[in-house]
């Protein structure tokens, strides 16, 4: 096992693929699928070539190059993290044993179904990202939507990989399938809600960039904990790739805020929409939404999937190894968020295993309070007195203890028709969208901005905001 890739192969691997000629000839038959699915569901506007980041190795130091490369060229490489030989099972029942080369028979199906959530939120995000080179503020932000664009694609191909290596017939036919569903497709959809939610404007891109990635950022973290050592593995260096994308999302939302405030302050006046900014509560509606669709990403609050996943060892907790218990839980309770017995929104205690999506829903609701802390430091240093906030966990949820009310984004109850009634205060409505939308000019002159979000703080690998990152053709 190597970690340098070679890029002289077809397809650029750590993973020894020359020397399994039937996985590696089963890859190359997909690879054509791949691309045929790149050309039309990927990135629909045409570009000569795009300054990227490609990863060619997984060591600490210099893990990836960049340069301007045609995306139908990037090389869409399986990378799995060095690999620990000593390693050993972190949780669950098998604590302590070896970690698993292969899949174990009994766990297979749960393993595979986990693989292939993952997997399918991959392209998804792809798919919905497809329009948005249409519309982009400038060349910087048009760079940071194809590089989070290939690098998706890259984690298509790292489950992809490990479903052609490790599952054999039925791996091979979710590997065609992943290319087969569609996000918001009617007959064969994404699999998880909020991959088949539209992302048709720039400020939603940034907030499923902060919200919907940074799920992708704790279940990363939790699959890497895995048993199955090259799912680990795999999951270790896609987390490494994630970092840049929640970048985007964050510095995104601090560039709509900063200027919001620079426009509120200049104008002494809320109503920013006569200067082409994005209001306050404008900006609170797109968070709101895509908050709780991504609490939902995390499955109910009790599930007897989780405990399950847990105890057999193929998924583990945020940090698992910083935690100070057991790290089997058998014998332990939760507090989780739960309708009490008349209704009303509350907590239960259940045990710790079923309870395990509430705690690394926990987990992330704390990291997601600290990019809402950054934007309302933005907004009190421009000496507003205007705050953004994380809604209550019980709005607008679809899945879980919650998805059967309606309730406030301060967690009052509602009845069905007063939430109709007060909805479009709390969610994007559609004078909203077509406002946002209206903003969506493309800037595509070198180092000019659009008028709606401030310019970044820094370019890309060393490289100045007016730096040629596109080349359109
Ligand atoms: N939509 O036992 P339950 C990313 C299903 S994002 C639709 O409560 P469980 C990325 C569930 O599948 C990270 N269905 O939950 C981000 C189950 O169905 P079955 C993606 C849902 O199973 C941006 C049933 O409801 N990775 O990487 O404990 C860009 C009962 O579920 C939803 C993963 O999610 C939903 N929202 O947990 C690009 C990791 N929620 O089995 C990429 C792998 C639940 O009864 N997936 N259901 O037919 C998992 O770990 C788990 O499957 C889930 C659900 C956390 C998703």
């Amino acid at each position: 096992m190597t970690s340098e890739a070679d890029y002289g192969e077809k397809i650029p691997n750590n993973v020894g693929l020359h020397e399994d000629r039937r996985l590696q000839r089963a890859l190359e038959s997909w690879q054509p699928n791949f691309l045929s699915w790149w050309e039309s569901m990927g990135p629909a506007l045409p570009t000569r070539d795009v300054y990227l980041r490609t990863a060619v190795n997984v060591g600490r130091e210099g893990w990836a190059q960049f340069g301007h490369v045609p995306m139908r060229d990037y090389r869409w490489g399986i990378f799995l993290a060095e690999r620990n030989p000593g390693r050993v099972i972190g949780f669950g029942e098998h604590k302590g044993e070896p970690a698993w080369a292969k899949v174990p028979g009994e766990y297979r199906a749960d393993l595979r179904r986990l693989i292939v959530v993952q997997g399918d939120t991959e392209p998804a995000s792809v798919e919905q990202q497809r329009n948005l080179g249409a519309t982009a503020p400038s060349l910087y932000d048009l760079r940071n939507l194809f590089q989070v664009n290939v690098e998706e694609g890259r984690h298509l191909w790292a489950m992809v990989y490990l479903l052609h290596a490790y599952f054999g017939r039925d791996g091979r036919d979710e590997a065609d399938e992943l290319l087969r569903r569609s996000s918001g497709s009617l007959e064969s959809p994404r699999i998880l809600g909020a991959f088949n939610e539209e992302t048709p404007d720039w400020l939603s891109f940034y907030m499923f960039t902060y919200f919907t990635d940074r799920d992708g950022k704790y279940q990363l973290g939790t699959l890497k904990e895995s048993a199955f050592d090259p799912l680990s593995r795999t999951c270790e260096f896609m987390l490494k790739e994630e970092a840049h994308h929640m970048m985007v999302g964050t510095t995104g939302i601090d560039r709509v805020v900063e200027r919001t405030a620079q426009v509120m302050v200049e104008n002494d006046n809320d109503d920013v929409t006569g200067h082409g900014a994005i209001p306050i509560p404008m900006v609170q509606r797109y968070l709101n939404f895509h908050y709780s669709v991504s609490l939902d990403l995390f499955g109910g609050e009790t599930s007897t999937n989780v405990a399950n996943y847990y105890t057999a060892g193929l998924k583990g907790r945020w940090m698992e190894d910083r935690r100070r218990d057991d790290h089997k839980l058998t014998g332990d309770g939760i507090m989780v968020d739960a309708l009490t017995e008349n209704g009303e929104i509350g907590q239960a205690e259940v045990a710790a295993l079923t309870g395990l999506n509430a705690d690394l829903r926990r987990e992330y609701i704390a990291d997601c309070q600290s990019g809402v802390n950054r934007w309302n430091k933005i907004l009190a240093e421009a000496g507003l007195t205007h705050r953004l906030k994380l809604p209550h966990v019980a709005f607008n949820r679809h899945v879980g203890a919650f998805a059967g009310i309606e309730a406030s984004p301060d967690g009052e109850t509602l009845s069905p028709q007063e939430w109709d009634r007060r909805k479009s205060d709390w969610l994007p409505s559609d004078v909203d969208k077509t406002y946002v939308r209206s903003l969506m000019q493309p800037v595509y002159e070198r180092g000019k901005i659009a008028a709606w979000i401030a310019p970044p703080r820094n370019g890309i690998n060393g490289k100045p905001f007016d730096y040629d990152y596109v080349h359109l053709s």
